[in-house]
């Protein structure tokens, strides 16, 4: 019996989200792994954020989800380059098929690459696919003891958005609460707090976003 140990699995991991990551540095292109649990409103941020980014950046988006093409056709409408990973099962994306999804995109004048990853907010902890930025989404209706019981992804993110905030006075989610655990795991993780809903909060993250994409056409992409 043949075993492969995990260890070796997260090691190819590793070796090609690096080659991924200099395939961005050489086209100049911020790339953005978003997590977050099922329905956090990932898809919503990401078309909030695309109508900030007009005239500004030039944006591309993998879709990683286990079946369908749903979140794929939300980015197609709005006219930008989009493919979807069907990982058939599979509860989170790797490098290779962030490579082989990069293949099939025209990168090609591309600023900013955002990845929505698999719903969930453990399995996509664990695998780098190459990116410059962990963008971590929790929202208000999912509970505010979620970054005390799934830190790993927490800690290991640049940023955390607190989505739905428009929801925030029919429920008991407590913000600061959130915020002093964030800071606990990531001192140095940004946090932020929309709703793609009312579209408060979202030109901050796109400021953000489009600071961090100018600093690397500054030559300082390492
Ligand atoms: N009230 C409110 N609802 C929102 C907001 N953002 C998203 N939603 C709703 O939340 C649900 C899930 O949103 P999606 O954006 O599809 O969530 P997702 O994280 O992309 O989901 P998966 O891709 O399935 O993991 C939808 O019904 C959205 O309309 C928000 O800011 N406020
Ligand atoms: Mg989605």
């Amino acid at each position: 019996m043949k075993i492969i140990a995990a260890k070796k699995i997260l090691k190819a991991n590793e070796e090609l989200a690096g080659k991924n990551r200099a395939r961005f540095n050489q086209a100049g292109i911020l790339t953005i792994n978003m997590v977050g649990s099922p329905g956090c409103g990932k898809t919503t941020f990401l078309e909030a954020l695309v109508a900030r980014l007009a005239g500004r950046a030039a944006p591309a988006v993998i879709e990683g989800d286990l079946a369908s093409t749903i979140d794929a056709q939300r980015i197609e409408k709005l006219g930008v380059p989009v493919v979807q990973i069907n990982t058939e099962g599979a509860c989170h994306l790797d490098a290779s098929m962030v490579a082989a999804a990069c293949d099939s995109l025209e990168l090609d004048g591309v600023d900013l690459l955002v990845i929505e990853n698999v719903g969930n907010l453990v399995c996509t902890a664990g695998f780098d696919l190459g990116e410059h930025l962990r963008i971590v989404l929790l929202s208000t209706s999912e509970g505010d003891d979620k970054v005390a019981k799934y830190p790993t992804i927490f800690q290991k993110s640049d940023a955390l958005l607190v989505t739905k905030i428009d929801l925030l006075s029919h429920g008991d989610f407590d913000v600061d609460r959130v915020a002093a655990d964030m800071k606990r795991l990531a001192p140095n993780g940004r946090i932020f707090h929309l709703s793609a809903r009312t579209g408060e909060g979202v030109q901050q993250v796109a400021d953000w976003l489009l600071g961090k994409s100018r600093r690397r056409e500054g030559g300082l992409a390492g």
